[in-house]
């Protein structure tokens, strides 16, 4: 059995999602960082840097933090999403530190700049929207040639996908980017993603363009 420590957001959601797919069992404990749970000591012990999510896999005593991290884990635990080596398997890596460095942090900023706090820094706000189109262009670009992020449905997609369903907040217009769009609204059709979206509880519908 799995304990994931969770929320609402994008990165929370790379994880519920990811342990619906594998159809692994797994518990939610739900840390609402709205109120700081994520400062609790007992959450610092398993989550030395206090972000969801994280994850504590009961059948070894593993703790872990870091979505990228868990997806990883996750996948080589189950043998699921992830391919077994190759150049498939660096492809699934390059795209997934992709997120982890590029989509999740800039898209991030938007939110916090344009969507949380409009008018307090104009520069900030020029320069996280422009970065979050550019981010979208490559994604386009790349999912032009393709289905999913590498050739099949892989970690890459799971951790990408749950910061594109903030494309309102982003002020991003979907039907700008045919490509990302298909690959987005194809993705929110799979069960999997469906249930764990809604973790650890259905605060909205997932967004559709
Ligand atoms: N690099 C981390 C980022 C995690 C992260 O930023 N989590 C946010 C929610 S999406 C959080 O816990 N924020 C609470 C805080 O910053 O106090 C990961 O991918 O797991």
């Amino acid at each position: 059995m799995i304990d994931l420590y969770t929320w609402n957001t994008p990165n929370g959601r790379k994880a519920s999602i990811m342990l619906e797919e594998v159809e692994l069992p797994y518990r939610v404990v739900p840390i609402d960082i709205t109120k700081g749970d994520q400062f609790d000591p007992e959450f610092t012990k398993i989550c030395p840097n206090n972000k969801i999510p994280a994850i504590v896999d009961h059948d070894n005593g593993m703790t872990l933090m870091e979505s990228g991290a868990i997806l990883m884990y996750l996948a080589n635990k189950t043998g699921h999403l992830m391919p077994e080596g190759g150049e498939t398997y660096w492809r699934v890596i390059e795209w997934l530190m992709f997120q982890m460095g590029g989509v999740g942090p800039m898209l991030g900023q938007t939110h916090h700049f344009v969507k949380f706090n409009p008018g307090k820094s104009k520069y900030a706000e020029q320069r996280f929207l422009a970065e979050n189109t550019r981010i979208y262009e490559v994604l386009d670009r790349r999912l032009a040639e393709r289905q999913y992020l590498v050739n099949s449905y892989s970690i890459a997609d799971v951790a990408t996908w749950p910061w594109i369903s903030r494309f309102e907040w982003q002020t991003m217009d979907l039907a700008a980017y045919p490509n990302l769009r298909r690959w987005y609204v194809g993705i929110a059709q799979r069960p999997a993603v469906q249930r764990g979206f809604h973790v650890p509880g259905k605060v909205q519908e997932i967004p559709m363009p």
